[in-house]
């Protein structure tokens, strides 16, 4: 078998964003895209000679493809071993435990998380390191600086490997070894829940939904919720991971998970409801007729962790990113423990997980996780989820309303406006900040101002700094509003507002959040100018 070395020239705008760099599928099946990145991975990381990688992706189409052109070239670079997902598939989590079971150096994750699949949709492929969570700032800045001078790449002219048996082989001088992608991630979940309270609770009538959206979570969850612990058959819904998730948005929020939504509040709803994202590190929870805000959801989780084995001895500390809402602020205070607030992404949690300051984590948009992996876990919240109902004998619903009794509770919106023209949505992010200090004292919509910033994180384990995380604004009362620019999207920008408020007068605990929200919402919306500097007149997705 031969090495090639290809020539090829850098490739413009292949900068890694929120999660690993996504594209348009087509873009990434251009003559060397995919090649080149995957080079300046290898190079950005110290070249992959004599290393073990995990590979594996959600399932979606061209994951086989990319998967096969990866091994060459790892194999080309000199790896010793890939570790790679049956048919290509690691749900992100279970990638994430791989790399640290196994002790690998690092893992290629091919996913582009909760955007849709397909020729036409998109594609994503991000690298984790070898503590199994997402490259730091420092690497990806390493991996996009490669991008930007590469000349050449290598791979190996071979056959395709069999990712459909189990067991290994070799490419050129490297090991293969396809796994079984559940086994090692249902036996670390077997380690940190009481598996035999859940069977016991399934068995005793408790019914629940698990929507996999056609993505990769379906096996897992079948094999878990239904084989291992009981669930009735049929529990699990859009369980076939297809290549293009069944033509949807595999997206775990009330928009589109709306069939799930659709079952929890309708006649015959179940006990539990739940759903998770393309790559399986999110998670939508939901009880009968009771949705559960991804923010609420890390709140309850801190509060009731210690009922789950894996956490009997409770939390270190706990940490969100900052447009996540307060409300496990609140809690972390009741347990006198620490409570630290992160930049978007799951990369930010990383070092306070590995320093041991924080045992739980938690973002706004449905991921929730803990220091078992080095990611979010979506399957993993659903069953901490099982675990805390199955101990207390509560319905989702009931605990809901405990912890806003005690807490009060954090009204909480995120409206997303996509496929803003880029420019635009750049100007007004520019002219937002510009604005910030001369904010104070001053009042939109009736709302008075209290104090704005831009968010910008001290790393407190490695200190490193990030700057231009988020604008926030501030308002009398204690309300909140912050503006970002996504950095997930493949098509022109998406601002998304985030909108929060406490309430802690018992009376007002169950209203609806919008309305609750929108005297925020027209402030943020004066203050932005969002309307005329966007042409948008509402958002596209509220979540
Ligand atoms: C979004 C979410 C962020 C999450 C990121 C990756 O990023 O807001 O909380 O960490 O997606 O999640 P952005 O930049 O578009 O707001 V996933 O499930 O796509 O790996
Ligand atoms: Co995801």
């Amino acid at each position: 078998m031969s090495h090639d070395v290809v020539k090829t020239e850098p490739i413009e705008g292949q900068k890694p964003g929120t999660s690993g760099l996504r594209k348009k599928t087509r873009v990434f099946m251009e003559p060397h895209y995919l090649e080149n990145y995957v080079q300046a991975i290898f190079d950005g990381t110290g070249g992959v000679a004599g290393k073990t990688l995990v590979v594996g992706g959600d399932g979606r189409y061209f994951n086989d493809r990319a998967i096969q052109v990866i091994l060459r070239m790892a194999a080309a670079g000199g790896a010793a071993r890939c570790i790679v997902g049956q048919r290509g598939l690691l749900s992100t989590p279970a990638a994430s435990n791989l790399i640290r079971k196994r002790a690998a150096d690092g893992g290629l994750i091919l996913s582009a998380s909760h955007n849709p699949g397909g020729p036409d949709a998109d594609f994503g492929l991000k690298y984790n390191g070898p503590n199994g969570g997402p490259a730091s700032e420092g690497v990806t800045a390493k991996i996009f600086e490669h991008t930007k001078t590469i000349s050449e790449y290598t791979i190996l002219s071979a056959h395709d490997v069999d990712l459909g048996s189990l067991g290994e082989s070799t490419l050129g001088e490297m090991t293969v070894e396809i796994v079984d992608p559940v086994a090692d991630y249902a036996a670390l979940m077997e380690q940190l829940f009481d598996f035999d309270a859940i069977a016991k609770l399934f068995a005793g009538g408790f019914t629940m939904c698990f929507d996999a959206m056609h993505a990769v979570t379906g096996p897992y969850a079948t094999a878990i919720l239904e084989d291992r612990l009981g669930a009735a058959k049929g529990s699990v819904r859009n369980g076939m991971p297809s290549p293009d998730f069944g033509g949807g948005h595999p997206d775990p929020n009330p928009i589109w998970a709306k069939e799930l939504m659709d079952t929890m509040y309708g006649p015959d709803a179940p006990d539990f409801g739940a759903a998770s994202d393309g790559d399986g590190d999110r998670n939508m929870i939901v009880g009968r007729g009771a949705y559960v805000t991804p923010s609420d959801s890390l709140a309850l989780l801190a509060a009731q962790a210690h009922l789950a084995p894996g956490y009997k001895d409770g939390l270190a500390g706990v940490a969100r990113s900052m447009p996540t809402s307060g409300a496990v602020d609140r809690v972390a205070e009741s347990l006198g423990i620490d409570c630290y607030e992160t930049p978007t992404g799951w990369k930010f949690f990383g070092n306070l997980l590995d320093a041991g300051k924080v045992t739980l984590c938690g973002e706004e948009s449905a991921g929730t996780g803990s220091d078992h992996v080095r990611e979010k876990d979506g399957l993993w919240a659903v069953l901490l989820w099982l675990n805390i109902l199955a101990a207390t004998g509560k319905s989702v619903k009931d605990l809901m309303a405990e912890l806003w009794e005690a807490h009060g509770r954090c009204y909480y919106s995120r409206h997303d406006y996509e496929d803003v023209e880029a420019d635009k949505a750049g100007a007004m992010i520019d002219r937002l900040r510009g604005m910030l200090a001369d904010l104070p004292g001053q009042a939109f919509a009736g709302l008075a101002v209290e104090w704005a910033d831009e968010f910008a994180y001290d790393d407190p384990v490695d200190h490193s700094r990030s700057e231009g995380q988020g604008l926030r604004i501030g308002f009398a009362g204690g309300g909140r509003a912050v503006f970002r620019l996504s950095g997930t999207g493949t098509v022109g920008a998406t601002i998304r507002l985030y909108l929060e408020s406490l309430e802690t007068d018992p009376g007002k605990l169950q209203l609806d959040p919008e309305e609750m929200l929108a005297p925020i919402n027209a402030a943020a919306l004066a203050i932005s100018d969002l309307k005329a500097m966007t042409g948008r007149d509402k958002p596209d997705v509220i979540t």
